[in-house]
Order: C-alpha cells, then structure tokens, then sequence
C-alpha cells in the first residue's frame, strides 16, 4: 500500500486555521526578495481549480486568483513535520513493514496481516483512514497493488481521499493505457526517447522488444523499464531508518560576497537547525555549507569533526572557517547559502561513549 497526503502542506494549514477551508489557499516558498517572489509550493483543490499548483510562480498564482478572496501563507516546514509525524506513526502502526519516502508518503507492507488478500488490505485502508481522520483529521489518499510499482501508480487514480485497489489480475489492463511517463524512472526525455521508438502508452512499452530496449537505455534501464511496464516489481518495502543528515538553506536579501552578511544568515539557519538537533538529541560529525552563486551553480566544502558534537557554536565555527575558505577560492557573488550536518550519533550512545573515553583516559 502507498499511501499520500492530500495536498500536504495546504492541508496542514486548514488544520490550524479551518476558517481558511472554503477559500482557495496557498503556500508559497517566498524567496524574499521582492514581496511575490518564490513559487508555489502546493495549493488546496479549491485553488487548483483555478490553475494554481506546485511549481509555479507566485505572481502568476496571484493573478489566476485575482478578484477572489483567496489565502495565501509561507511555507512552515517544521510544523508540517511534526504533523507529518505523527500521522506516519499510525501508519507504521498498521503495517508489517513500513517505508517512508519524504513528509507526506509512505509504504506500507500490509500482506501478512492481509493474509495476501485484496479485499482485507481495503479494508486495513479503510481502518487507516477512519483513525487519521479521527485523531488527527488528514485526509490521504491510499493505493493498494502487488507491489509498490503498482500502488504507487493506483494511489494517483483518485484524490484528495482516495482508494484504489488494482489486484493482479486487472494488472496488466490498468497499465496498458497509461502514458509512458506515469512509470517512475520515466522523465521528460526518456518519454520523447521513447515516443520516437513508437511507444506512447505503456502496453507499446510493454511489447517493445527488450533486446532493443537494452540497446537504447543500457543494460539495467532496459530491463527496469520491460519489467515495469509488465507490472512486474520485487523491491521489498524497507524499513527506514533515522535522516543521515538534517540541512537548511536560504536565499540572501542581495547578491554578495561579504562574509559578514553570508554569516549572519547562516547563524540564523544554524539555530534553527540546532532546534532540530537538540529536539531529535543528535550529536553530529560532519558539518558542511554550500553556495548557490550568481550563475546557478552549486559549491560545496565540508569538514568532519574529531570528536561528535552536538553544539550550535561549534556549527558557526566550522561554517564560518569553511565560508572563509570558500569565499577565498571563489570570486562569483553568491546567491543561497545553505549549511548541513550529518554522520549523526544519538545521545545516550555518544555520552556514554564519551564516558568511556574519560574514563579510560
Ligand atoms: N512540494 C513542494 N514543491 C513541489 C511539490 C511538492 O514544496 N514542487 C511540497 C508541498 C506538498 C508536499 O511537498 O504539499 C507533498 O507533495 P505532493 O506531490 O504529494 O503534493 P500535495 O500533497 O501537495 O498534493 P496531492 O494531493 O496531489 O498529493
Ligand atoms: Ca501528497
Ligand atoms: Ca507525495
């Protein structure tokens, strides 16, 4: 089963403020350089009605909703996380084995406890989305196939509150239709590559020869793409772990290469990062920057520690010796500047590791 939050980050914000769900709302990434810039992070039904949706810029968002009384907020990332939270804590509850992939998705691996019946896994959905609604009142939407191909594709069948189940049997009939692109893997180009081969929909992948297929895409791709479009998928759902590395990044008021303004920025990411950590009780190895310059392109240094940490003078210290560096090595103004720690050791392991050393010192 995959399963998907409707509309997440918008969703999120209905829920602290219900007055807002009858009007169109959107929340935008503001990059602060002028009053409307930024794009689109995600917007509500309602306002997808009128052509708003994730990616696109937000004056262009303003005009397809002018002369409607619409909503429009930043996004706040930390507080769709602790939501998201707990959501994914129910799901994992009802999962033999559950994998989450990003804020407002998971796999859930429901085929013991279904006892690899369809119609019991419908119901198990059905039971996920009765108690998410009731205790934290989320609507998702829910897909249900023989493996996390296929419930991926079926979740995007019907939402917001949706629930799609494709047994094996209606496998390859649900398939043929779609577009190439629908399968994961599929971008933009490889799409146009293929259409120039003659294949539009997945059935035409599906019958595409595979000798030849392994001639265009290589060896690996190749048969990734003819297994797919077959709707055959063997990887298990995995159980995740904890982040490896927690980041922040922001966009500077101008461009510049001033240190002082570049660190005045980051210091104010390293606390809000720091926030993180301390809440999560992580102690970290490694901590990085990078800088987005002028022309686009992306720099990053980085530094591990001799010793874990877990303080936030010692994330300024590093990221300002690495700024240092980097401003030296480079002359293009910059743009974004974002910082990174990660190699994380959890607290009690850490102190007691620290302990040790003390000791044996
Ligand atoms: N997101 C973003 N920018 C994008 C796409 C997504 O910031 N270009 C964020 C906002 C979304 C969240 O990620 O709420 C989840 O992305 P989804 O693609 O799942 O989209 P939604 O949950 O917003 O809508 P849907 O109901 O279609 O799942
Ligand atoms: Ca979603
Ligand atoms: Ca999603």
């Amino acid at each position: 089963m995959l399963v998907d939050l409707d509309y997440f980050f918008a969703q999120c914000e209905e829920l602290r403020n219900p007055l807002i769900k009858d009007k169109p709302v959107v929340v935008g990434m503001y990059s602060g350089r002028t009053e409307d810039s930024g794009a689109v992070s995600t917007a509500n039904y309602i306002a997808r009605g009128y052509g708003v949706k994730s990616g696109i810029p937000l004056f262009l968002a303003k005009k397809r909703l002018e002369g409607v009384e619409s909503v429009f907020l930043p996004v706040n990332y930390e507080y769709y996380e602790t939501v998201s939270r707990e959501i994914m804590q129910i799901f994992r509850s009802h999962a033999d084995a559950f994998e989450q992939v990003g804020i407002d998705e998971a796999y859930l691996d429901v085929t013991q406890r279904a006892n690899g019946d369809f119609d019991a896994a419908k119901e198990i959905a059905k039971r996920i989305k009765a108690e998410v609604s009731n205790s934290i009142r989320i609507s998702f939407s829910a897909g249900i196939g023989p493996n996390k191909l296929i419930a991926k594709i079926a979740c995007d069948v019907q939402k917001p509150d949706g629930l799609t189940v494709i047994t094996p049997r209606e496998v390859k009939n649900f398939l043929q239709p779609l577009p190439v692109d629908r399968l994961l893997g599929v971008g933009r180009k490889t799409a146009a590559k293929m259409e120039g081969l003659g294949m539009r929909t997945v059935g035409d992948l599906a019958k595409f020869d595979v000798q030849k297929l392994i001639a265009v895409f290589g060896r690996n791709l190749g048969i990734y793409f003819h297994n797919a479009a077959n709707g055959v998928n063997d990887e298990p759902v995995q159980e995740t772990g904890e982040a490896e590395s927690i980041s922040r990044i922001a966009t500077l008021k101008e461009n510049t290469r001033d240190l002082v303004i570049i660190l005045d920025k980051s210091s104010q990411l390293a606390a809000d990062l720091h926030r993180e950590l301390a809440e999560k009780k992580l102690w970290f190895r490694h901590v990085g920057i990078v800088a987005i310059l002028t022309n686009l392109t992306i720099r990053s240094r980085s530094k591990t520690l001799d010793s874990p940490s877990n303080d936030l003078e010692t994330i300024n210290r590093v990221v300002r010796e690495l700024f240092e560096r980097f401003l030296a090595e480079s002359d293009l103004d910059v743009r974004r500047v974002g910082i990174k720690v990660a190699s994380f050791v959890k607290v009690e392991r850490s102190q007691r590791q620290l302990t040790k050393f003390f000791v044996s010192k």
